[in-house]
């Protein structure tokens, strides 16, 4: 394919390559262990793509949408074998984190959020892991290998980064047995989508240590908002319930990255790279504006707008 670079967010050149920009968005196409559909190698382009079609004011927090990211070159790995490409995730992921600047990744398969993690652990310290997912990805191999997206958040662990499991509706008997075992936090879609307020997001946040990285598998989402990801299962959550539980983190803890793995584009049809893309921008306004969240309430009037309208 030879098309020109994409940028995250319809911004300027200037800001999308700034490497002093507070936040950083990271494309990597990896897939390899995919063990159902393919297609989430095609995921970040289209999530960039989808982005320039996202609008430049957030409707919920009534606030410009003024995210100053840079987007760095996507993480080349076809030559490479699964230990190398990991590598050379954690080695792009770990100066942005070291400068202290949130990194937003976009996926690519699962397996990608292993070396981020352990980028953002050592760059930042103790902090557990939020994952929004169908499934637990806690099996300790699949498909005879450790590196598969159904292994992932058993890596994760092994690095001594508790977990914590939400939207979960699709588990192997390897996956119960291990969280039975070990006490890890799991929060069904079942429970979430009987709950009649928000208590549930509290009861989440409250099993979360103060510092916070965030793992988006797609296909939390139910397959009929975002039929586009590699593995999709019924009975998932819905567009507001996962973005009021990422204001909730956000408001919350300290959220140092964010991934959102797992698009697998399907022709004909924008919306899953497109909820991808809302997503993503979501989660950066969202933190641009953490210590203004719980004053930022809907339809009503806002300094930033007001200021931004002057
Ligand atoms: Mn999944």
């Amino acid at each position: 394919m030879n098309h020109p670079r994409r940028y995250f967010l319809d911004i300027s050149p200037d800001t999308a390559s700034n490497p002093l920009a507070p936040y950083a968005v990271l494309p990597i196409p990896y897939e390899r262990s995919v063990s159902y559909g393919t297609g989430t190698g095609g995921g970040p382009a289209a999530i960039l793509k989808a982005s320039h079609e996202v609008e430049d004011f957030d409707e919920e927090l009534n606030v410009a949408v003024d995210v100053q990211a840079q987007t760095l070159p996507d993480i080349k790995s076809d030559a490479l074998n699964d230990e190398q490409a990991l590598n050379t995730i954690y080695a792009a992921a770990m100066p942005v984190m070291k400068a202290g600047r949130f990194l937003l990744s976009l996926g690519g398969e699962h397996t990608i959020t292993a070396p981020l993690v352990k980028a953002a652990h050592n760059a930042y310290g103790p902090m557990s892991v939020l994952q929004l997912d169908a499934h637990l990805d806690l099996r300790n191999t699949y498909n005879n290998s450790p590196f598969s997206h159904a292994c992932v958040m058993r890596r994760v662990r092994e690095y001594g980064v508790p977990t914590v499991h939400v939207g979960i509706r699709s588990i192997s008997i390897e996956d119960h047995l291990y969280v039975t075992d070990t006490l890890t936090p799991v929060f069904p879609a079942r429970d979430i989508i009987e709950m009649k307020d928000l208590k549930w997001a509290d009861n989440i946040v409250a099993k979360l240590s103060d510092r916070v990285y965030i793992t988006v598998d797609i296909d939390v989402f139910d397959p009929s908002l975002v039929p586009g990801t590699g593995t999709p299962e019924p009975g998932g959550l819905d567009w507001y319930a996962v973005t009021a539980l990422l204001r909730r983190v956000i408001e919350s803890r300290e959220v140092v990255a964010a991934d959102i793995v797992e698009v697998a584009p399907i022709q004909g049809t924008q919306v899953s790279e497109f909820v991808a893309a809302r997503l993503g921008v979501k989660i950066l306004t969202y933190h641009r504006h953490q210590n203004k969240l719980s004053s930022l309430r809907a339809n009503q009037p806002s300094s930033a707008v007001n200021n931004s309208c002057s």
